[in-house]
């Protein structure tokens, strides 16, 4: 049983084998061979459905139970020795009862089943910025999406040799027993213990858990930046390529906007978009001063509804191969998969996202869950950037803020320096999502996006911004806000979004080479409407644009009393430039 070399590793893994109690030990050795074996076992034992190989070669369908299907925030936790490290803004357990609570609910969990040791890369692997992590687990759905989202196998155990740095990740479906599921996190024994769930953000333990909770706390004390971020690259004509990082929540257009397709304006004259990440960004500070930043990832677990060939063509072609698929409609027609949004003709003969026969035309209920989900490789995203792999990342030109705002946030801002830009991206405010369990539609404050992921103490992270800012100085990359979810009175959004968001990126590129103007306003600059190209839109014209950059100073009123009394919270970990900065935002507002 025992296959790697590593005392520390041989150590913990048989100190777990003693609490869960599998029957059996599988390393998973990153091999061909294996990875179809698995997906073998998992279609005779029904956990997994091979869907039309001929169509969809490689891919697959699952479902998790009911009551599993998004991340659960409220049973998330941060297990700091002291409470005050974990924050206002985190649930806090203290290490010594998470471990009793949990180790009760572990104790014996695989009996009967099947443990795999996952050795996996945050990054590319050998990369001195990549990270490994063990996560031991009894779900075939588990490893399946963990050899796609990252990188898994012998080789990693090679690049870890003796080291006793790597996160130790131990998951067990458990019961699935929603009363008793526990998404704990020990960033001072680089720990993670999840336990009774089965849905991605709560059990791949490399992605949310690993590659932002536990590294947040690292790239505090190491001098970095682990960030719920978008990487892309916007090549123009002349060949040269500009990269910037987007921090939106969860289900606010990440993956979209990391793979979009120019309109056909800027197409024709050779622009291009190449995608380097669509979730998570670690970010440093480069040889030559800038801040570079890279995808820890390997592949892609993205929202599939409103996934077609018109809104995201370049998401539908990543997961036409080797993809598995989550909660989403089985179309029983060709052994294929739909969802809301796909196109406009649901499959007469289906079976819905719960497992039960689907009608489109007498369903009272959507056929797949609104946080159905594909795991993809990136290897098949037909705009992958050359540089996707390369351990040092790409330099940032800007790094973009946004969430869903029905009213308030302009369409596009710029702040005005970088602690600025820090006062902005910590005052985020964003729509909640089927991202995550409980209520939709509701406007909460998520600074950076990263409400749901900071591993440590908000205000401490706030200071961390600004420090990695004092670090770059100049070389910073400039700070934007945008949204592309205004609403008019009928609730309709305003802005198309999707490819077209590509002409707010062209000013925020155009700002950042210093080729265009901007307008101050109470809250930052903004573009003048006629530098945002409206031309081949439909219905959109300069004076829609015009609408979409309105700051409301009686709204922006109402969000500055919010903010004060969120940043209320932190007490005096809020650094002073924050307040400071929050201070002017209201001077600005009573002129
Ligand atoms: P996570 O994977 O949860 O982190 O989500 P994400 O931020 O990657 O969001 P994603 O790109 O998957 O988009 C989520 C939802 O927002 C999908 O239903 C999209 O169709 C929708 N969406 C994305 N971009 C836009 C846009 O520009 N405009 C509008 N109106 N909707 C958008
Ligand atoms: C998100 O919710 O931000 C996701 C999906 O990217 S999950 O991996 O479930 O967190
Ligand atoms: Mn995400």
């Amino acid at each position: 049983m025992k296959k790697s070399s590593n005392p520390q590793l041989n150590k913990w893994i048989d100190e777990m084998v003693a609490l869960v109690q599998p029957d059996q030990v599988i390393w998973i050795d990153g091999s061909e061979e294996q990875r179809q074996d698995l997906y073998n076992q998992a279609c005779d034992s029904g956990e997994m459905i091979r869907l039309n190989q001929e169509k969809l070669p490689g891919c697959y369908l699952h479902r998790t139970a009911v009551n599993d299907v998004a991340r659960v925030e409220d049973r998330t936790f941060i297990c700091t020795r002291e409470k005050e490290n974990a924050g206002p803004t985190n649930n806090w357990m203290d290490p010594k009862e998470a471990y009793a609570k949990l180790g009760k609910l572990f104790e014996g969990s695989m009996k009967g089943r099947t443990m795999y040791v996952i050795p996996y890369c945050m990054g590319p692997i050998g990369s001195p910025f990549s990270k490994v992590g063990i996560e031991l687990t009894d779900s075939i759905y588990v490893v399946e999406n963990m050899i796609i989202m990252t990188r898994v196998g012998d080789a990693v155990l090679e690049m870890l040799g003796d080291s006793n740095d790597f996160v130790r990740g131990l998951h067990s479906k458990a019961q699935l027993d929603a009363e008793n599921r526990y998404i704990c996190h020990f960033p001072e024994d680089n720990t993670i213990w999840s336990v009774n769930s089965g849905y991605g953000g709560n059990v791949l333990l490399g992605k949310k858990c690993f590659a932002l909770r536990i590294a947040s706390y690292q790239g505090k004390n190491e001098g970095w930046m682990a960030e719920h971020m978008l990487i892309l690259g916007i090549e123009n004509p002349q060949g040269e390529v500009k990269y910037v990082a987007a921090a939106f929540p969860s289900a606010c257009g990440k993956t979209n906007l990391a793979m979009l397709i120019p309109p056909e304006i800027y197409k024709k004259q050779g622009y291009k978009v190449w995608t380097v990440g669509d979730d998570i960004a670690w970010i440093r500070v480069g040889e030559d001063g800038r801040l570079w930043a890279v995808n820890p990832e390997n592949g892609f677990f993205g929202v599939a509804p409103g996934t077609n060939a018109k809104s995201n063509p370049n998401a539908l072609a990543t997961t036409r191969q080797n993809t598995i698929f989550t909660n989403v409609v089985h179309n029983l027609e060709d052994n294929t998969v739909w969802w809301e949004g796909l196109d406009k003709n649901p499959p007469k003969k289906a079976i819905d996202w719960k497992g039960r026969p689907w009608d489109p035309d007498t369903a009272t209920e959507k056929g797949a869950h609104p946080n159905s989900r594909f795991t993809a490789s990136a290897s098949g995203c037909p705009c992958l950037s050359k540089e996707f792999a390369n351990p040092k990342g790409v330099p940032l030109s800007a790094i973009i803020f946004g969430g869903r705002r029905a009213k308030t946030a302009p369409l596009v801002y710029q702040a005005r320096d970088w602690e600025h830009g820090v006062f902005v991206g910590s005052v985020m405010a964003s729509e909640t999502t089927a991202a995550a369990a409980g209520a939709v539609g509701v406007v909460r404050r998520d600074p950076m996006a990263m409400l749901p992921f900071c591993g440590y103490h908000m205000g401490d992270y706030f200071q961390h911004w600004l420090e990695m800012g004092k670090k770059v100085g100049d070389k910073a990359p400039k700070i934007f806000n945008v949204n592309w979810f205004r609403t008019d009175d009928e609730g309709h959004f305003i802005w198309p979004g999707f490819g077209d968001n590509m002409r707010v990126l062209m000013w925020i590129l155009a700002r950042c080479d210093g080729k265009a103007d901007a307008v101050e306003t109470p809250i930052g600059y903004e573009p003048k409407p006629e530098d945002i190209n409206v031309e081949g839109l439909d219905g959109v014209t300069t004076q829609t644009v015009a609408d979409l950059l309105t700051v409301d100073k009686a709204l922006w009123r109402e969000d500055a009393a919010n903010i004060r009394e969120f940043y209320g919270k932190f007490g005096d970990r809020l650094p002073k430039e924050l307040m400071a900065q929050l201070d002017r935002l209201d001077a600005n507002l009573q002129e």
